[in-house]
C-alpha cells in the first residue's frame, strides 16, 4: 500500500512523501516525484524516517516522574491517570495562583496544524498566559509585520539573473531550493555566497565572500551607497514604498568599499564586484538565511537587505527581490481558537523561557511543552534548566523521545509520529499546503495532539464543541475559504496564489533605516566567536539521538582557523575546552581554513548528558535583538587544550 504524506519538520522545503506500508509497518518512504519542489527526493535526514517509529527510546506510554527532576527516572502510568493528574495540578495552580500561572510552549518540531495548534484551545479556555514570540527568524517576522516584502515564490528563481545566498547553507538546510537556483544558473545567472565559512553551498557558488559575522549590515550599506552614488538606485520605487530615504542616504554615506572592507574583513575589490553585480543584474534575488539574524543586530541585517532589494529595483521583475520566508495561504491560528480566550491574559515570549521561569509575576507554575525541546534549544541553557529544575514547577512534555526537556518533566506523554496521524501544514519556503494521511495506526499508546486535547479537556470539564472536534475538523478550520479537506487529502498538496508585491504606492511606507549602521561590539581577540551552523544530518536537536545520524555527523567538533589554532598552541584532533563565563563544553578540535580567523564553528544541536555531547546553549547568554530574536550566534569563547 502507498500512502501520501509530507515531512513535518521545521524546514523550508516541506516535502511530499509516499509511505510504503506492508502489514501495518512502514517499510520505506520516498519523495513524491510529481511535487514541484520535492521532485522525488527526500534529504539524508529524513530518507529513513520510518526508523524513528520503532527506534530505541521511542515513547510509547505516558510516564510519571519517580526520581528527582532531570534524573530521567520515570514509571509508566495509564492515560487516564496522566490526564487526571495533569488536570488536577492545572486546577490547583489556577486556584492558588490564577490561570496566568499556566504557560503553553510549542514550536516547529512539527509544522502540522493539528499537532501544533490543537492544544492551545485548552490554554485559551482556561485563561492561561499566552505564548508569544519565537526562536527562529524573529527579525524577519518583525520586518514582515512592518510590511516589508520578504518572500517570493521559489519557482520564480530561475528568472533571476543573480542569486545572492546571504548566510544560507542551501545544500544542507533546504536543498530542494537548489534545483531552482541551478536552473537560474543554467540560464546565465551568477550565484554568490556571503558566509563567514566555507560550506557545501559556498563551494558550488561562482563567488564566495566571507565577512566577519554580524558585519552584514555594513556590507549591505556599502552596496546601498554604491546604488545611490552610481545613479542606479530605483528612486521611483523608493518614492512609492520608502518612508526614510534621506535617513538611509546618511546612514550608508560613511560606508565606502574601503571602510566596509576594514570592518567586514572582505577585500574592497570583492565588495565592489558584488555591488556592481547587484546594481547591474536584472533582476537579482537575495536569499537570506536565519543564522545572520541570530544576533542582537538581526533586524538591521534584514532591514539592510530589504533596502537593497527595493533600491536595486529588483522587486519589479519576476525572480527578483528578497526571499527569507514564503508561506502558502493557510490560517493556522484559526485552529487555535482564539475565540475561546478567557479574559485578557498576559503574553510571554517563548524566547525568554529561562527569564520567565525565574522572574515572571505571577510565577509560571504549570508548563506544557510539545513540538519543541527548549531545554536544549532555548538561549541561556543553564538558566532554562534552573527553571525546569524548580521543584514547585509542574511540567508536562509531549514528544516522541525522552528529550532533554522531557527528562525535566513531571508527566511525559507519548506523541504520534507523522506516520500515525492525519495533518495538514503550510511551511516557510514555498506556497503549497501539504496533506498527510496516517499510514499506520498509533504505535503503543501514542496519541495525536488532537486526541490529547480532547482527553484533557474532558478531565478539565471543558465542554465547548471545539473540544470535541476530530483531528480532521481541526485541520479543516485552518483552510482558506472554499477549500475542501477531502480534495487536499486526495491530491496531497495544493498551491495557493503567490502574488508579487504590487508596484504601487504603499499606504504605510517602509523604514529602510534602523539608525546609524555600525560594526557590532566584540570582545578582545582572546575570544573567538562561536557559530552554530545547522548540522547536515540533524534537524535542530531532532535526530541527534539517532545512531545512523550520529554516525554520519561524527562526534561534535569545533573548527578553528590554522592561525587561531597556532596562536593557542592547539593541533588538529586535540580534545579542547570551549569556555564562556563559567560554562564549558569539551569537544574535538579540527583545524581548517574553511572558517575565517576569529571565528569558530560547532555544527549541530547535541543532546545533553550523552557520551559525546556539545549542548551549544550551555554557552549562550540571555541576549536578544530588540524584536526578541535570541542572539544564538553571539557566543564568545576561549579555546584551550582539555585537561
Ligand atoms: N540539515 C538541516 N537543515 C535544517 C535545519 C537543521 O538543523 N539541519 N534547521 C532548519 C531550521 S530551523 C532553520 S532556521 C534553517 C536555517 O537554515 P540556514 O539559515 O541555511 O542555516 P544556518 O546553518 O543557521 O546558517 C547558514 C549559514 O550562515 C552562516 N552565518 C553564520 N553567521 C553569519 C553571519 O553573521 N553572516 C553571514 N553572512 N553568514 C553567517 C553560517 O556559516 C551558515 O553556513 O534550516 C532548516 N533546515
Ligand atoms: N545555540 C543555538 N540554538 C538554537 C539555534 C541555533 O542555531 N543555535 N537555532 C534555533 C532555531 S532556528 C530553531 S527553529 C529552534 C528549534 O528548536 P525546537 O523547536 O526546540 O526544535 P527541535 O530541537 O528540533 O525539537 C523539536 C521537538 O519536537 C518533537 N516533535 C516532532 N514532531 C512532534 C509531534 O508531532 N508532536 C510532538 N508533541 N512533538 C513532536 C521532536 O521530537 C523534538 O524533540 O532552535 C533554536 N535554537
Ligand atoms: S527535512 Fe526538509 S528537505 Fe528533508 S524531507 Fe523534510 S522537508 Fe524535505
Ligand atoms: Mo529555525
Amino acid at each position: 500500500m502507498q500512502v501520501k504524506g509530507c515531512c513535518p519538520l521545521d524546514c523550508q522545503d516541506s516535502c511530499a512523501w509516499i509511505a510504503h506500508v506492508e502489514g501495518g509497518i512502514v517499510t520505506r518512504i520516498e519523495g513524491a516525484k510529481d511535487h514541484p519542489v520535492t521532485r522525488g527526493v527526500l534529504c539524508t535526514k529524513v530518507k529513513n524516517y520510518e526508523e524513528r517509529v520503532t527506534a530505541p527510546g521511542r515513547l510509547l506510554r505516558p510516564l510519571k516522574r519517580t526520581g528527582p527532576k532531570g534524573s530521567g527516572q520515570f514509571e509508566p502510568i495509564s492515560w487516564d491517570q496522566a490526564l487526571q493528574e495533569t488536570a488536577n495540578r492545572f486546577q490547583a495552580i489556577i486556584a492558588e495562583h490564577g490561570a496566568e500561572a499556566l504557560l503553553p510552549f510549542s514550536y516547529l518540531g512539527t509544522q502540522g496544524v493539528v499537532q501544533r495548534q490543537a492544544l492551545y484551545r485548552i490554554f485559551h479556555a482556561l485563561g492561561a498566559s499566552r505564548q508569544a514570540g519565537g526562536v527562529c527568524a524573529v527579525s524577519a517576522v518583525a520586518l514582515l509585520m512592518e510590511g516589508h516584502p520578504i518572500g517570493i515564490d521559489p519557482e520564480e528563481t530561475p528568472d533571476a539573473k543573480l542569486v545572492i545566498l546571504w548566510g544560507q547553507n542551501v545544500l544542507s538546510t533546504c536543498h530542494h531550493q537548489w534545483h531552482f537556483i541551478a536552473e537560474a544558473r543554467k540560464r546565465g545567472a551568477k550565484i554568490i555566497a556571503i558566509d563567514p565559512c566555507v560550506t557545501r553551498t559556498t563551494k558550488q557558488c561562482d563567488m564566495h565572500l566571507a565577512p566577519r559575522p554580524g558585519t552584514d549590515p555594513v556590507l549591505a550599506a556599502a552596496i546601498g551607497r554604491h546604488l545611490l552614488e552610481s545613479g542606479r538606485a530605483d528612486l521611483e520605487l523608493a518614492a512609492l514604498w520608502v518612508e526614510d530615504l534621506e535617513s538611509y542616504r546618511q546612514a550608508v554615506d560613511p560606508w565606502s568599499f574601503e571602510r566596509a572592507a576594514a570592518v567586514t574583513g572582505i577585500p574592497a575589490e570583492q565588495i565592489a564586484a558584488l555591488a556592481e553585480a547587484f546594481a547591474s543584474a536584472g533582476p537579482a534575488l537575495i536569499r537570506a538565511g536565519v543564522a545572520p539574524q541570530q544576533a542582537q543586530n538581526g533586524e538591521d541585517f534584514v532591514r539592510g537587505l530589504s533596502a537593497l532589494a527595493i533600491l536595486g529595483g529588483h522587486w519589479r521583475q519576476r525572480g527578483g527581490g528578497l526571499s527569507i520566508l514564503s508561506f502558502p495561504e493557510l490560517y493556522d491560528s484559526r485552529a487555535k481558537r482564539l475565540d475561546l480566550l478567557t479574559g485578557n491574559p498576559r503574553s510571554l515570549d517563548i524566547a525568554k523561557l529561562g527569564e520567565h521561569l525565574e522572574l515572571a509575576s505571577p510565577p509560571v507554575m504549570g508548563l506544557m511543552v510539545w513540538s519543541a525541546n527548549p531545554a536544549l534549544t532555548n538561549i541561556d541553557g543553564p538558566r532554562v534548566k534552573r527553571g525546569l529544575m524548580r521543584d514547585d514547577l509542574f511540567t508536562v512534555v509531549i514528544d516522541h523521545f525522552l528529550t532533554d526537556t522531557a527528562r525535566h518533566a513531571d508527566i511525559v506523554l507519548p506523541a504520534t509520529t507523522q506516520f500515525e496521524h492525519v495533518d495538514i501544514q503550510g511551511g516557510w519556503g514555498h506556497h503549497y499546503v501539504m496533506a498527510n494521511h496516517p499510514a499506520i495506526p498509533p504505535q503503543g499508546e501514542a496519541r495525536s495532539s488532537g486526541a490529547i486535547m480532547r482527553g484533557l479537556a474532558a478531565k478539565l470539564g471543558l465542554d465547548h464543541p471545539a473540544f470535541r472536534e476530530s483531528d480532521e475538523e481541526i485541520a479543516t478550520s485552518a483552510l482558506p475559504e472554499g477549500w475542501k479537506l477531502s480534495d487536499l487529502m486526495e491530491h496531497g498538496w495544493r498551491k495557493s496564489s503567490a502574488p508579487r508585491p504590487a508596484i504601487a504606492a504603499l499606504a504605510k511606507k517602509l523604514k529602510i533605516t534602523g539608525g546609524a549602521i555600525a560594526a557590532p561590539d566584540r570582545p578582545s581577540t582572546d575570544y573567538l566567536q562561536l557559530l552554530n551552523p545547522k548540522s547536515h544530518y540533524f534537524l535542530n536537536s531532532t535526530f541527534a539521538n539517532m545512531p545512523r545520524h550520529q554516525a554520519q555527523q561524527g562526534p561534535p567538533v569545533v573548527t578553528l582557523h590554522s592561525q587561531d589554532a597556532e596562536q593557542r598552541g592547539l593541533t588538529n584532533g586535540l580534545p579542547v575546552t570551549l569556555r564562556s563565563g563559567s560554562a564549558e563544553i569539551r569537544v574535538i578540535l579540527a583545524v581548517s581554513d574553511a572558517v575565517r580567523p576569529g571565528v569558530a564553528t560547532l555544527e549541530g544541536k547535541w543532546w545533553d548528558g550523552e557520551e559525546s555531547s556539545a549542548p551549544m546553549n550551555r554557552l549562550s547568554a540571555s541576549r536578544w535583538s530588540p524584536a526578541g530574536q535570541p542572539a544564538y550566534n553571539e557566543v564568545f569563547v576561549t579555546v584551550t587544550a582539555a585537561n
